[in-house]
């Protein structure tokens, strides 16, 4: 990769690197995360970050589904002292209690489907919302092994780098409430080229596998396991079952068109 980009994060690290999986599972966190809720909690998906993600302010339930979504948590680590121009997090004080904004009825969901006149209405609702209570955007400058931990409502983001070159080192881990969250899923695609043409081609992985650690419980990565030919192969394997489904369900809009 020529430099940082924008958002780059390296997903489910926990399933690929010891340290990673002790992170995943800090059993100092983890116990605070239970403390939270009052009752079990499962760690579920996890981010690193090399540089300052520069995300806009949102609330993770707007990516990242659980059920409910208030039932999300998250940590932040620090795995390298922070600066006010180094990219640091972002965060809105009191934030969490703005009530929920549907993209569409019943939704909160701001995914890749999302139109952009979704996206500049939930940029609009936050701007006026945040005028409305009178909350103000701080910085979260801290040093090496600091842990912010937020609640699902919480609007968060990264600030902008003034030096692109300069790391910020970070981990995040979402949690839900165990009884709440029971698998795991995750979409990769990959590019083949046919001629100029690239030809995109998607994959889900799926798990409910545990890892355990001191007493604590995290989700498998759900590509734990999967190299990468392996994950293409079953990419092929997942497009012919796709085809197939397309064609049943198909056959069976005209037998309904014929009656
Ligand atoms: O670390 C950051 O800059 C922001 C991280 C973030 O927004 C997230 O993990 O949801």
């Amino acid at each position: 990769m020529d430099g940082p980009t924008v958002g780059y994060r390296i997903a489910d690290m926990h399933g690929h690197s010891d340290l990673a999986r002790k992170l995943y599972l800090n059993p100092e966190v983890m116990r605070l995360i239970e403390l939270i809720y009052g009752e079990p909690a499962v760690a579920f998906q996890s981010l690193y970050f090399t540089y300052g993600s520069q995300q806009a302010l949102h609330r993770d339930p707007m990516f990242v589904p659980t059920d409910p979504p208030s039932h999300l948590l998250a940590s932040w680590t620090a795995l390298e002292d922070t600066s006010s121009d180094g990219g640091p997090l972002l965060y809105v004080p009191g934030s969490h209690r703005m009530p929920w904004h549907e993209t569409s009825p019943g939704n909160i969901r701001l995914g890749r489907t999302v139109d952009k006149d979704a996206r500049a209405a939930w940029r609009e609702y936050r701007k006026q919302q945040m005028k409305e209570m009178g909350l103000k955007v701080q910085e979260f400058v801290c040093e090496r092994g600091d842990v912010f931990i937020w609640h699902a409502g919480l609007l968060h983001g990264g600030k902008k780098l003034v030096d692109p070159e300069r790391t910020r080192r970070s981990f995040v881990v979402h949690y839900c409430t165990a009884r709440n969250y029971t698998s795991r899923s995750t979409s990769v695609k990959f590019i083949e080229r046919d001629g100029d043409e690239p030809q995109y081609i998607g994959m889900v992985a799926e798990t409910s596998d545990r890892l355990r650690e001191g007493g604590y419980e995290g989700v498998q990565a759900p590509l734990y396991g999967l190299d990468r030919d392996r994950a293409l192969a079953l990419a092929h394997e997942q497009r012919r079952e796709r085809h197939r489904a397309r064609g049943v369900l198909g056959q069976v809009g005209a037998a309904l068109k014929k009656r």
